[in-house]
C-alpha cells in the first residue's frame, strides 16, 4: 500500500515557502486519496538551541496552521514527533548502520556546521529523517530538490538494513513538484531560499501576516532594474520569484501569471502578486486563529493523532527489534 510521510519543524512561524512547498502539497496529495502521515518535527528542532516553552507554543501553532491549511487529521494522521518513541528508537539502530564520514559529507550538514564543533544531533539529523519515514514503511516522500541527498541516504540505509537483517522496508520514492513550489526565494536576497531562520523578517511572508504586512513585504521585495516583468529564474531571480508566488497563490500556470503582468511595471505587478497572496492566505490565517483560540481541542487532536501514529509505528519497530535481536519495546 502507498503511504506518504512528511513533516515540518516548529523552528519558527511558517512562511509561504513552507506553505506552497510543503503544506499545500500535502493537503493536495491527501485530497487525491493518498494516505498521509504528517507530524511536527519537534525532535529535529532541538538540533538548534530551543527555549522549552517557546518550542511547545510553536509546535501547537504549527499543528494549527497545518489543520487550517486543510490537512484532514481524521483521514490522515497528525501528531508531534516526540510523542511517538519509535522514531528515536529506530534512529539509534539506523545510526549504527550509517558512517560518520558519509553523514559529515552531506551538503546541508557542512553548511550548518560550517566547520565548527556542531552538536551530534545535527550530524544525525538525516538519520532521524530516515527513521521518520521508515517507521511508517513510507512509499513516497514529498521533498524539495535540496532534500534529495537525504532521501538517497535513506535508500542506502534501507539497503544496509536489508543486507544485515533481511527485507523489511520499501525504498521511499521522492515526490518532486514541477511548479517551482520547492524553491521560493528570500524577498530580500533572491539568491537565498526563503527561510524561517533568516535574520531579516522582511525576507519572508508568514502565514500569520495580515494583508497590510503582506503588501508591505511584497512592495519592498528586491527585484532588478529591468522595467517589465519576465520569468527567468537564473538571470532575474527576484522578479521570477514574484511570478512563482503569484502563480502558486492564484493557482495559475507561470505563463498565465506572466500574461497578467503584460504591460505592467514591476511596481504595478507587485500589487497583483500581493492581492493574490492576500486572497490565498487570508482564509488559512483566519482558520488558524480560530483553532489557536482553542488549545485544549488542539492538544486533544494531537494526542489522538499520536495514539494512531503509535499504532502504525510500534509494530514496525517491534519487527525491527526482533530482526536485530533486541527486546520488542
Ligand atoms: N524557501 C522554500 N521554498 C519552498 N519550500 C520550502 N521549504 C522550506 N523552505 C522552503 C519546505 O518546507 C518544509 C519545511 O521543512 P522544515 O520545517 O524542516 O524547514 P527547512 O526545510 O529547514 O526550511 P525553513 O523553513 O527555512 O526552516 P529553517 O530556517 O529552520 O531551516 C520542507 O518540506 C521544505 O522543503
Amino acid at each position: 500500500p502507498r503511504r506518504v510521510v512528511s513533516a515540518l519543524q516548529p523552528t519558527g512561524a511558517l512562511h509561504v515557502g513552507n506553505y506552497f512547498g510543503a503544506v499545500r502539497r500535502c493537503v493536495r496529495l491527501q485530497r487525491r486519496g493518498e494516505p498521509l502521515v504528517l507530524f511536527v518535527a519537534d525532535l529535529h528542532a532541538h538540533t538548534a538551541p530551543q527555549d522549552p516553552a517557546e518550542l511547545q507554543r510553536r509546535s501547537l501553532e504549527t499543528a494549527a496552521y497545518l489543520l487550517a491549511s486543510g490537512v484532514d487529521a481524521e483521514r490522515g494522521v497528525l501528531f508531534l514527533q516526540s510523542a511517538v518513541p519509535a522514531h528515536a528508537r529506530l534512529c539509534w539502530l539506523l545510526a549504527c548502520l550509517a558512517t560518520q564520514a558519509r553523514l559529515a559529507h552531506l551538503p546541508q550538514y557542512r553548511e550548518r556546521a560550517a566547520g565548527g564543533d556542531a552538536p551530534l544531533g545535527l550530524l544525525l539529523y538525516p538519520v532521524l529523517q530516515a527513521a521518520d519515514v521508515l517507521v511508517y514503511r513510507a512509499t513516497h516522500v514529498p521533498v524539495g530538490a535540496d532534500q534529495l541527498q537525504h532521501l538517497q541516504l535513506t535508500a542506502q540505509l534501507v539497503r544496509t538494513f536489508h543486507h544485515r537483517f533481511g527485507r523489511l522496508f520499501p525504498t521511499p520514492a521522492p515526490l518532486l513538484p514541477d511548479d517551482g513550489s520547492d524553491r521560493i526565494r528570500s524577498l530580500r536576497d533572491p539568491s537565498k531560499k526563503m527561510s524561517k531562520s533568516d535574520s531579516d523578517p522582511k525576507s519572508r511572508i508568514l502565514l500569520s501576516d495580515g494583508d497590510d504586512l503582506i503588501r508591505l513585504k511584497i512592495q519592498k521585495a528586491v527585484t532588478d532594474f529591468t522595467p517589465e516583468v519576465s520569468f527567468d529564474p537564473a538571470a532575474r531571480p527576484g522578479v521570477s520569484n514574484l511570478v512563482t508566488l503569484h502563480s502558486l497563490a492564484a493557482d495559475k500556470l507561470p505563463e498565465e501569471a506572466l500574461e497578467e503582468a503584460r504591460g505592467l511595471s514591476t511596481a504595478q505587478y507587485k500589487r497583483v502578486v500581493a492581492d493574490a497572496l492576500c486572497g490565498a492566505l487570508r482564509p488559512v490565517r483566519e482558520r488558524a486563529q480560530a483553532l489557536l483560540a482553542r488549545p485544549a481541542l488542539l492538544h486533544e487532536l494531537l494526542r489522538h493523532g499520536a495514539a494512531r501514529a503509535r499504532a502504525l509505528a510500534d509494530p514496525v519497530y517491534a519487527e525491527v527489534a526482533a530482526r536485530a535481536g533486541l527486546a520488542p519495546a
